[in-house]
């Protein structure tokens, strides 16, 4: 029901002296007998609910679906739809995407008869008629608070599963950053060394190739000594950048330290390495980082990059931290030989 509905009657039920948590709860009555409904309302009337009437089982459906009530008083016998069926609906749909926990009492003038089906059915209490009004307002009490009692621990549960939810975002957040290296966004070394020694072993297994390249900028020092640091941090960006965007989607791409690059190529024999390898390279010397003077004037700056590559299986290379320093050697060896080339 609306909130300010229930305040007013909330209200209303406190000025009668009868307040409490339950006055403005809503209270579905079913019954095919108008002056039977009639009574019922009268003799609950001081205790404050909100009544909702329904004279048929598919009426009271409706009436279910639109105002979910707290409790509903039912009649068994009631012309089609019955008591029982209804009650078999209500707790069929008993699920959080359908009615929900409701209460049901049923109502009967028969003696026995059905009063164990209701039961069985899942009703949650039975009276026959004609009744004590006190005895039923009773019953209707008790049923509310189980019903309120309902409420609160399912709203507890939401208020777990949402806890929960956001915990296991925390913890996928928090993974994604122990593996991120912070300036460029690419893998940091920690995580680029996990999977180094799975693909290894991966390849080994197979017999797949797997080739390994260790990048490193060319006089970066140079760079930042003439162009500053934060300068410097934006060709890491750049380089980190065009590099990924030359390697496949199964190439891992790590920063490995300052200004040394580490890829990881799955599936990569030799010659195909070195493809890759030039291709990373001739992007990097065409790229050109813009950096603006003192005096405003944009410049270009050009720059450079050495390469090393290895890939196993390979008979000298037995582990991955061989594999490791045989590409640092081709790196070695590309600095040496005048740098700004690829060297396997
Ligand atoms: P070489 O061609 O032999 O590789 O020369 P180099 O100057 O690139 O090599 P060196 O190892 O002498 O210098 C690397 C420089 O990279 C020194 C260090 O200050 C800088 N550096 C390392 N990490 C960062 C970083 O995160 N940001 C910036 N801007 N510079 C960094
Ligand atoms: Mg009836
Ligand atoms: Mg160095
Ligand atoms: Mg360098
Ligand atoms: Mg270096």
């Amino acid at each position: 029901m609306a909130d300010g509905e229930r305040k007013k009657t909330q209200e209303v039920a406190r000025r009668a002296g009868t307040g409490g948590e339950l006055s403005g709860r809503t209270v579905l009555i079913v019954d095919d007998d108008p002056a039977h409904v009639a009574h019922v309302r009268e003799g609950l009337a001081p205790r404050g609910y909100v009544f909702k009437e329904a004279h048929d089982g598919t009426q009271a459906l409706s009436a279910i679906r639109e105002s979910r009530p707290d409790l509903i008083l039912m009649d068994v016998e009631m012309p089609g739809l019955g008591g029982v069926e209804v009650c078999r609906i209500i707790k069929a749909n008993a699920g959080e995407d359908g009615f929900g926990f409701i209460p049901v009492i049923l109502m009967t003038a028969r003696q026995a008869a059905g009063k164990v089906e209701g039961l069985e059915l899942g009703a949650d209490d039975y009276l026959v008629k004609p009744f004590d009004m006190l005895e039923l307002s009773a019953r209707v009490k008790s049923m509310l608070r189980l019903k309120l009692l309902q409420d609160a621990l399912v709203e507890k549960n939401r208020e777990l599963d949402r806890a929960n939810k956001e915990l296991a975002k925390k913890r996928e957040e928090l993974l994604a950053l122990s593996r991120t290296d912070g300036l460029t966004g690419l893998y940091n070394r920690r995580c680029f060394e996990e999977r180094l020694s799975e693909e290894f072993a991966r390849s080994r297994r197979y017999q797949s190739p797997l080739s390994l390249v260790m990048l490193d900028i060319d006089h970066f020092k140079r760079i930042n000594d003439t162009f500053g640091h934060v300068f410097g941090d934006q060709v890491l960006k750049a380089v980190a950048q065009t590099t990924r965007a030359r390697l496949r989607e199964v190439d891992m791409l790590a920063r490995y330290g300052g200004e040394e690059f580490i890829a990881l190529l799955p599936e990569t024999a030799p010659q195909d390495a070195l493809k890759v390898c030039e291709r990373v390279r001739e992007a990097i010397a065409a790229l050109g980082v813009e950096h603006v003077g003192a005096d405003g004037r944009p410049q270009q700056v050009r720059l450079t990059a050495s390469l090393g590559v290895a890939t196993v299986p390979s008979n000298d290379l037995e582990t991955a931290e061989a594999l490791l320093r045989a590409a640092d050697a081709g790196l070695y060896a590309a600095k040496g030989a005048g740098r700004n080339r690829v060297q396997q």
